[in-house]
């Protein structure tokens, strides 16, 4: 693959309504793209990083001084066959997860679109359209969360996953067990309790949930431990697993049954993959999560949920639940099935990018 021309942007994209978890508010996202070209050919990636270091250690900033400064001179240096060649030729840079992984989505689409493959059959996917999830955050007060549900199931969501902190948790979830007893119900913590708040865990055990999201601290695999032996409750890790190490000693542990893989967060598709090869063997499920993505993420984070490990509905829901503009085309939409079709039509992550609104609302952009 000769690169020819690596160009950073800095889009503002304004959410829909402010959505808010354990670890705070967000109204309107920055989001760093990076573009690689070859002939005329174009590949992009999206950098889920938020503005401050809430979800992950990294930042919209910190990715860009890595990318700039590290990866991208790496990649100028080395030319690569294969984008599976790309975590070995970044290996020495430590962390820095979701910087590696929107240069490497940039590469994998590049690719598709050189060999005239989209991006699923590439990496071996096998649906042609995945279950979706909605991700509802915290809200107000109950009355719009109930308002926010009845939509979900209207429109066919497969199951509702609900944002829970401390004080919008046990007497929460009753609620809507009393009105939905047979919903397909999931909750996210992100974080937002230690060991010692197990009696909410226990009580949360008793509404027949799905799984329980990342109920600790990313760090505290053992008290995970600890706490998935005392729940009939699956627990499902998010933040813990940054790699297929981790997602090894997770489930070797029994930490967790179930894994959220969001690749950006593994540090990109060729990690991702090597999670789906453990989950295949080990029989452990997986659901792909989001990070509010444009459709440039979403496009890729589909074609990756179309793995056949890819079991549970996904944190990937239509483009119009948290945008009003587009930076691709067609736009991602829920099937009356409540599912999303893997766009396999144009080679790559299957859209076509709209460079007229990423020039619309451009804060920054950096030739390499
Ligand atoms: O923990 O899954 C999470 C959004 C931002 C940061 C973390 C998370 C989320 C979501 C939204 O739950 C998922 C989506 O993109 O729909
Ligand atoms: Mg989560």
């Amino acid at each position: 693959m000769k690169i020819e021309k690596i160009t950073l942007y800095l889009v503002k994209m304004e959410l829909k309504h402010p959505f808010r978890t354990s670890f705070g508010v967000t109204k309107e996202r920055d989001i760093l793209l990076v573009s690689i070209q070859s002939g005329d050919k174009i590949g992009w990636g999206e950098c889920v990083a938020e503005h401050g270091p809430w979800y992950s250690g990294e930042t919209i900033t910190s990715c860009k001084h890595v990318i700039s400064e590290y990866i991208i001179p790496w990649l100028k240096k080395n030319e690569i066959e294969h984008p599976n060649q790309y975590p070995d030729l970044i290996h020495k840079i430590k962390g820095n997860h979701m910087a590696k992984a929107c240069v490497e989505d940039a590469i994998w689409d590049l690719y598709g679109k050189l060999e005239e493959k989209s991006l699923r059959d590439l990496i071996g996917g096998e649906k042609d359209t995945i279950p979706s999830g909605i991700s509802l955050g915290i809200q107000q007060d109950f009355g719009t969360l109930l308002e926010k549900i009845q939509n979900a199931i209207e429109q066919k969501y497969k199951r509702v996953k609900i944002k829970i902190e401390p004080g919008w948790d046990v007497e929460i979830v009753k609620k809507i067990r009393d009105q939905y007893p047979n919903l397909d119900l999931m909750v996210d913590a992100n974080s937002a309790y230690r060991l010692k708040d197990e009696e909410i865990f226990q009580a949360l055990d008793k509404y027949n949930l799905m799984m329980i999201e990342q109920p600790l601290q990313s760090y505290d695999i053992m008290d995970h431990v600890k706490l998935q032996k005392k729940l009939s409750t699956p627990i499902c890790l998010d933040e813990s697993i940054k790699s297929v190490d981790d997602a090894r000693i997770a489930i070797e542990y029994d930490a967790c049954k179930i894994i959220n893989v969001k690749p950006s967060r593994v540090g990109g598709i060729s990690e991702t993959l090597k999670i789906h090869e453990l989950a295949d063997l080990l029989k452990i499920p997986l659901w792909c999560g989001g990070m509010l993505e444009t459709g440039i993420g979403r496009a890729k984070n589909v074609s990756v949920a179309s793995l056949s490990t890819f079991t549970l509905p996904n944190d990937i829901s239509e483009s119009a639940r948290y945008y009003t503009n587009y930076l691709i085309e067609p736009i991602f939409k829920l099937t009356k099935n409540g599912t999303i079709d893997v766009p396999t039509k144009l080679p790559g992550i299957g859209v076509a990018i709209k460079n007229e609104e990423i020039e619309k609302n451009l804060k920054e952009k950096i030739e390499l």
